[in-house]
């Protein structure tokens, strides 16, 4: 495993540092060698053993927030993805096991794994990994979820968007496709006062959730498929992915479906899934349950904390549930 300097990690602005490597692209700087090295990790690279004591000294009131939603809460799962099953088989008269059917990974809760999106003119996925790599007899062995399986610890933040947004006394409607900008998540930031430091996992609250849980069945069935759903979420533009990479974000999840605003065009390069999975290695994560912790935010004034996230330790998997906390 190549042994990474992040003190001298490139600037956005000077990638892509790989031969042949795409523009924007963080290829190389992890490594070439993604089977079992630092490559699969992505921007996970910048959570480092000390970024984790750190995190840790970030837990002082004991406060625990699960930031996955129940498994199956979307009824139906967006974007047309199946319904999970949920079995509980007698194994006797006083025991049991139970199964999953048809579960999808990303059927609600999820981090978007780097064998999840590749890049549509590149016909590459991070790295340069082929896509025949990923579907083949290696098993997405090169970008599988498993890399991810523990190292997934460091310092949380959250950027309450949705809060700063009401404050102002600016309309907002989270089920309606808008953009938080760039500079809003910095206005976001400054309000709060806090700071991105190198290896944040950084958490945008954008509403949709909550705007979510308070539609009825019928409404929840209606925007449902991919031709009809509608989203805030992040501004997808260079700047911002800019600014990903500049403060050393290590990942990102958000409470939309998306994280970037939807529909977006899935034919636009400019689009943060492009940006962020196959070019920069960054994790996005969507459908987190984040207002319980943004309420407990506000009320301390501490938007900082330790994030634990799990993902399945499936071998060659696209995508997991977070299973992740926010220990504060
Ligand atoms: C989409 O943008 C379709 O979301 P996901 O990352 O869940 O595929």
């Amino acid at each position: 495993m190549k042994n990474i300097d992040l003190n001298n990690i490139p600037s956005f602005e000077e990638l892509p540092v790989g031969k042949g490597a795409p523009a924007e692209s963080s290829w190389g700087v992890f490594g070439d060698d993604a089977f079992g090295g630092n490559a699969a990790l992505g921007c996970l690279n910048f959570l480092t053993p000390a970024g984790v004591v750190e995190a840790a000294r970030l837990v002082q009131t004991g406060k625990v927030f699960r930031l996955d939603a129940k498994i199956g809460f979307a009824k139906p799962p967006l974007f047309g993805r199946s319904s999970v099953v949920h079995n509980v088989i007698p194994l006797g008269p006083t025991a049991h096991d139970d199964t999953l059917d048809h579960f999808n990974t990303q059927e609600g809760s999820q981090w978007d794994g780097l064998g999840h999106v590749g890049h549509f003119r590149h016909e590459l996925f991070y790295n340069g990994v082929k896509v025949e790599e990923i579907r083949g007899d290696d098993g997405n062995a090169k970008l599988g979820i498993h890399h991810w399986a523990g190292k997934f610890v460091g310092r949380g933040v959250l950027i309450d968007a949705f809060g700063f947004r009401k404050k102002q006394g600016r309309a907002v409607n989270p089920l309606a496709k808008d953009v938080y900008t760039l500079e809003e998540l910095k206005g976001a930031l400054q309000a709060q006062g806090t700071t991105l430091k190198p290896g944040t996992i950084l958490l945008v609250r954008t509403g949709w959730m909550e705007s979510y849980e308070n539609l009825s069945a019928d409404e929840k069935s209606a925007l449902a498929p991919m031709d009809k759903l509608s989203s805030m979420g992040i501004e997808a533009s260079r700047e911002m992915a800019a600014w990903l990479w500049n403060n050393r974000v290590a990942a990102i999840g958000t409470d939309c479906p998306a994280v970037e605003a939807f529909p977006f065009n899935f034919m636009d390069e400019g689009a943060l899934h492009y940006r962020a999975l196959p070019l920069l290695g960054l994790p996005l994560g969507e459908l987190f349950v984040l207002a319980p912790l943004a309420e407990d935010c506000a009320n301390d004034q501490r938007y900082e904390f330790m994030v634990v996230s799990a993902p399945l330790n499936l071998e060659g998997g696209i995508a997991s549930p977070p299973n992740a906390v926010a220990i504060k």
